[in-house]
């Protein structure tokens, strides 16, 4: 999610819309999909693994024990932040303070959005510039592989970054469903930069006080069902480019989508509340993470990117810094890393490179 740069004159050829080709072509898939050998998902197996498993547990935090716990909870939830941050840079959210029922509304007008007829959609074409509306984004020329995956992506935050002719009219309540979301996850998003100040004993207001006017955005994902998951990426390999992401799994009749990379494998994530989180010379990783397809069932996923503003400088906290953790980022501004970031196509932890000393 970014501001609208100059306009680099790109080619990206003809792109499928996957929905349309599941419903007129279920058992093809067009080369342009296909990926070469050594881009294939390997392990599609996710659906039978689950967290019980000591081998993929995946950490979880429980919001609740760090806004109201009692001290020895609120200590022992931040000591697994700080493993969670450092070894993994991922980690599930229970009881995240947000009312059930509006996880369920927005996954539900999402859908809803995405089972329209494609003339609808239509309505609001991807700006492959911005990465706002619907379709495909992070493609840049016409011999790219794509993914299969449909999306629609929204900014809300600042002012500039509202396209309000891209929120459709349709679901009538998407628009409203929406903001009482976004507003919901930016406290999340504030309350666990908060948290992840005082892990490494920061003062708990100095993300809010750096990030300045924040950027703030939501993109959909819905990925149908593909005949060959095996060839195919749902979302490829990357990390985001945000400072942390929110992602809300579809619930329910779905399948395990999601996976993280950690120590050279890939792990299934059973679907909660997640988020991913970068920005802190290294200290703190970002993980690296790719959404699988399934033959039969669908899949849909709603990320929320909360990012400091375009203006602001950005490096390695001095109070991180020090003979043993030398800085191994440069200061830059965040509106130059942004634009790189949605310029480039997803491709693994690449993009971090760009700040890299
Ligand atoms: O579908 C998913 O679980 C992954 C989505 C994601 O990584 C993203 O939107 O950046
Ligand atoms: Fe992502």
């Amino acid at each position: 999610m970014a501001a609208a740069s100059t306009v680099i004159p790109i080619n990206v050829g003809h792109i499928d819309d996957v929905q349309e080709l599941r419903k007129t072509k279920p058992t093809t898939v067009p080369e342009r999909f296909v990926r070469d050998v050594t881009e294939r998902p390997t392990t599609l197996d996710s659906t039978t693994t689950t967290q019980s498993s000591p081998h993929t547990y995946i950490p979880i935090i429980d919001l609740s024990k760090l806004v109201n716990g009692n001290p020895d909870d609120f200590k022992s939830e931040i000591l697994n932040l700080t493993t969670a941050c450092q070894d993994w840079g991922f980690f599930q959210v229970v009881n995240p303070g947000i009312d059930l029922g509006l996880l369920e509304s927005i996954e539900k007008v999402a859908k809803d959005f995405f089972m329209l007829p494609l003339e609808e959609k239509q309505k609001y074409p991807m700006d492959m510039e911005a990465i706002q509306g619907y379709g495909q984004a992070f493609v840049f020329s016409e011999n790219q592989k794509i993914d299969w995956c449909n999306m629609f992506a929204l900014g809300f935050e600042p002012d500039f970054m509202k396209r309000p002719e891209l929120w459709p009219s349709k679901p009538v309540d998407f628009s409203e469903t929406l903001e009482s979301y976004s507003r919901e996850v930016k406290k999340l998003c504030k309350n666990l930069l908060k948290y992840i100040a005082v892990s490494v004993e920061l003062k708990e207001d100095v993300f809010e006080e750096m990030f300045g006017e924040v950027v703030n955005g939501v993109r959909m994902n819905y990925y149908p069902p593909c005949s060959r998951p095996d060839l195919v990426n749902g979302l490829s390999p990357h990390s985001d480019g945000s400072a942390i992401t929110v992602l809300q799994q579809q619930g329910k009749g779905s399948y395990v989508g999601l996976q993280i990379l950690k120590d050279n494998t890939w792990v299934p994530v059973q679907p909660i509340l997640n988020a991913l989180v970068v920005l802190t010379n290294g200290k703190y990783k970002t993980v690296e993470h790719r959404a699988v397809t399934h033959k039969e069932k669908d899949r849909l996923s709603i990320a929320t990117f909360y990012s400091p503003g375009y203006e602001i400088e950005l490096g390695p906290m001095p109070e991180l810094v020090d003979e043993n953790n030398p800085c191994k980022y440069k200061r830059y501004i965040h509106g130059e890393y942004s634009k790189h970031y949605i310029t480039n196509k997803l491709c693994g932890k690449k993009n971090l490179d760009f700040a890299k000393i």
